[in-house]
């Protein structure tokens, strides 16, 4: 069910952008808004963040409902890749090394011998090149990116695409395209917090999370993703719409075998206090679905919320995490000039009356 059109106000599709800061290596960084709908997205050249999403509950009252900061140098210092894009490989990757044909990726272990999220840099600490475009009926904003030769340890040099568009009934979607100058491996996300209640709320408990997935993948005593399990009879069983609790438990990737594909949500977070239902649809293996346990008082979030645990919950499309360690997933490879594309949306509407 879409936004009420009673509640989209009818505007059409606009575009802004806007001076954000510096960083602290000089780089200047801009903000861009994207409105359509009665809905309202702001996205950061740094990391390719999505600062803000403006959504209308029931009552047509718009509140954002993912994480953000509202100083750059809080991005810069950020530790939970907080509304970042994660790559060139999302999730851990067990000893920080991969072989690839010939070669051993020696990637950086910034998670005990882990590396996670590609390192302490990579996607998430770059200034991408944003471009805003709109036609009246879409607006949308085209990220891009070329690395360095074999920068954070991947071979070759990498032009990475990452392009937000928001539609007029509520869908927000992230299209990626690759390509890199030497065979690689790729597998990015976004990461982003939601929370359906608003700036105000301080939990996801009164949420409900569904999960199309007939399997997850367990993790070991470092959070490495294990090979995929039967969820049924576990704690890790959404196949039936209940609260995201208990908060500490998630962090798995949990594949969405039923739900894959662009016409079938694979995930669907509602609040029923404010009406407000989240979709997502991907054509990507796995979705991580991590609860937010490492949110700590130490963050101070838009809007002066202090972190703490499931205060939000994110839920990141990708392919396996860990394929390198398993050896009975395949690799994300990226070969030498191949183009690389995958797709996502988060879709907001209101839940059934
Ligand atoms: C924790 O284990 C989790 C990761 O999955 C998450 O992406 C990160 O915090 C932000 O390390």
């Amino acid at each position: 069910m879409s936004i009420r059109s009673d509640v989209l106000h009818g505007s059409a599709a606009c575009v802004a952008s806007g001076f954000f800061g510096t960083t602290e290596g000089g780089e200047r960084v801009f903000l861009h808004t994207l409105a359509n709908g009665g809905v309202t997205v702001r996205c950061l050249d740094f990391g390719g963040a999505v600062h803000s999403i403006e959504v209308p509950d029931r009552s047509g009252r718009a509140d954002n409902v993912v994480l953000g900061f509202d100083g750059l140098k809080e991005y810069e210092r950020d530790r939970s890749w907080c509304g970042v894009l994660c790559g060139p490989v999302a999730g851990r990757i067990a000893g920080a090394s991969v072989h690839l044909g010939e070669r051993e990726l020696s990637l950086e272990a910034n998670e005990g011998t882990t590396c996670l999220h590609s390192g302490s840099a990579g996607f998430s600490k770059s200034v991408w090149k944003g471009m805003t475009f709109c036609d009246g009926l879409i607006a949308g904003i085209r990220f891009s990116l070329t690395t360095l030769p074999g920068e954070w340890g991947f071979p070759g040099v990498l032009s990475a695409k990452a392009v937000y568009t928001l539609d007029g009934g509520g869908g927000l979607s992230l299209e990626w395209e690759a390509w890199s100058s030497e065979d690689t491996i790729f597998a990015p996300t976004f990461h982003g917090y939601f929370n359906l209640g608003g700036q105000d709320s301080v939990s996801v408990e009164d949420h409900r999370l569904l999960l199309r997935a007939g399997r997850y993948m367990p993790l070991d005593g470092q959070s490495l993703p294990r090979l995929p399990e039967p969820v049924g009879g576990t704690p890790f069983d959404f196949r039936s719409s209940r609260p995201p609790l208990p908060v500490d438990l998630f962090d798995h990737p949990f594949l969405p075998d039923e739900g894959r594909g662009i016409d079938i949500p694979c995930a669907v977070l509602d609040h029923p206090a404010s009406g407000r239902r989240m979709e997502l649809f991907t054509d990507q293996p796995a979705v991580v679905f991590y609860g937010g346990r490492s949110l700590s008082p130490d963050q101070v979030f838009s809007g002066g919320r202090e972190g703490r645990p499931g205060l939000a919950v994110a839920l990141e499309p990708q392919w396996y995490p860990n394929a390198a360690a398993l050896r009975s997933l395949p690799l994300p490879v990226l070969k030498q000039g191949e183009r690389y594309t995958a797709k996502s949306e988060w879709r907001f509407s209101l839940l059934p009356e």
